[in-house]
Parts: structure tokens; sequence; C-alpha cells
């Protein structure tokens, strides 16, 4: 058991530029790309609202040679007591983990690296009292099965959960609101995962608005989906709407454009 704060308390954050090569950023059902002007102004966006969070941001220069290197959660993990640099499972993403590394070795004391399987940050979901992981296309069991190891080297429990089918990434369909609630698609609700939790069920037709982010006292929300921004200013969040119409071209939501934890 670890006695961090809670995990949505924040007080540093590592982004990267988009490279204009976002264009090309991978997408699973194909279809229009983004606009590099319209992400580079989401991720301004996100930045601005991160630091008025109350969060310290450190930006990393882009990396044309890797178009989705602004989601710079999937190759990595981070915590109070150390990093993790993980093994992104889509081919195209591989090398983001070792262009990362030097970022986290530099803010970090203790970085470990995944060296079996593959898992990207999209698929691992920090709670109070353990970090679960998502099996999906991009992680694999042998990765999660390494992760829990080096997790438990920072004192943390891992547990393996199931990414519904489909679905690119375990938070694409869920975040963790407060220390025992979560935002969830009813598909991932309905798998018993968060047994336990008080769940805010997205509105059916706003699946997408899932992977919301809790950042000390705000949470960021996507824009495009106006039942869920009412959701959860209902149930007493103060809600940041932010657009995410470009990043989710190419299959993106809130987490994804950072890393993030208390220092
Ligand atoms: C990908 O397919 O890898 C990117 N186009 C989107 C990654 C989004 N990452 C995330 O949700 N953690």
């Amino acid at each position: 058991m670890t006695s961090s704060p809670p995990p949505f308390r924040f007080t540093r954050a590592i982004v990267r530029q988009p490279a204009k090569s976002v264009t090309e950023g991978l997408r699973a059902h194909g279809g229009e790309g983004p606009s590099f002007e319209g992400v580079r102004r989401e991720h301004a966006a996100y930045i601005a609202a991160l630091r008025d969070a109350g969060v310290d941001v450190t930006v990393l220069p882009a990396l044309e040679g890797f178009p989705d290197s602004i989601f710079v959660e999937d190759p990595a993990l981070v915590f109070s007591e150390g990093a993790i640099v993980l093994k992104p499972g889509a081919p195209t993403r591989a090398g983001e983990a070792a262009a990362i590394a030097p970022a986290l070795r530099a803010a970090f004391d203790s970085v470990l690296e995944l060296s079996e399987g593959t898992v990207e940050g999209g698929d691992v979901l920090t709670a109070v009292d353990k970090v679960m992981i998502g099996l999906s296309a991009r992680t694999s069991r042998a990765g999660a099965e390494a992760l829990i190891r080096l997790l438990s080297e920072l004192g943390r429990k891992g547990e393996i959960v199931e990414t519904p089918k489909g679905i690119l990434h375990f938070k694409s369909d869920c975040s963790l609101l407060a220390e025992e609630t979560v935002l969830s698609t009813a598909r991932l609700a309905a798998s018993g995962v968060f047994e336990g939790y008080e769940i805010l069920l997205t509105p059916e037709g706003e699946e997408g608005a899932a992977n919301a982010l809790r950042v000390n006292d705000v949470v960021f929300a996507s824009a495009s989906f106006p039942c869920t921004l009412e959701l959860l200013d209902r149930s007493g969040f103060t809600v940041i709407p932010m657009q995410t119409r470009e990043i989710a071209l190419i299959d993106a939501g809130l987490s994804c454009m950072s890393l993030r934890w208390f220092a």
C-alpha cells in the first residue's frame, strides 16, 4: 500500500509538442486525419489548462519520425515513487519509449524499464490502492505480468483486467474522477471491473467522453459531449470543457497527451 496523495493530485507533467506528421497518426477506422494547426491549437489549450490547474509542465520538442509521439502517456508510466519506460505495442510507436527515457531520467531518481511483452500507458489506470492494466491489442499478458513485477518494486499493486474488444485502450473507456468514483462506458462497467466504485456512466452515444482527466480540483472533459459535461457538473465536479475534435480523428482523448505525477 502506498502513502502517495490521491492519483489525481499532480504538481508536474510532461507533454510533447505535436509533430507535423501528426496528420498521419494511427487511426483504427481510417478516415480523415487531423490538421496540424488544429492539433496544435487543442494541444496548446491543454497545456494552458494543466498550468491553470496548478501543474508545472515540461514541454518536450516534437519528434517528426513519430506521428503519435504527442501521446506521451503511452510509452511510459509515472508515479511519485519513480517512472517506468514501457514498450508500446504499435510498431510505429515502439521507438517512442527510448525517445522519452532521457526526460524521465532527468525528472526521476528511479526509472525502471519494461523488458518483456508490450504495454501502452493508455491501458493503465492508476487507482488509489491498485494499478489496473487492461489487456488489449497493444498490451500483452506477458507485458502486463512484467509490469506488475516492476510496479511492486515501486510499492504498487498491479491488477490485470480486460480492455473491451475493439477498443483501443482501457482508458479509452474510463477515467478516475475521485478516490472511489469512475467515469465509465456502460460496456466497460458491465464487465464488473469497477465493483466497489461509484460509477458515472457516459450517456448512450457519448462513449467517447469516458477518457476525461481529473487534475487536482477540476475535470477536463471533451466539449464534444454535452450530456457528459452536464452529468459531471450535476455530480459536483468542476468541469473544464476541452476541444478534442482534431485529436479524436486519431483515436485520442484527454489523458493521453500528458504524463502526470505528484512530486
Ligand atoms: C494511437 O493509435 O496510438 C494514437 N493514434 C492514439 C493514442 C491515444 N492514446 C491514449 O489514449 N492513451
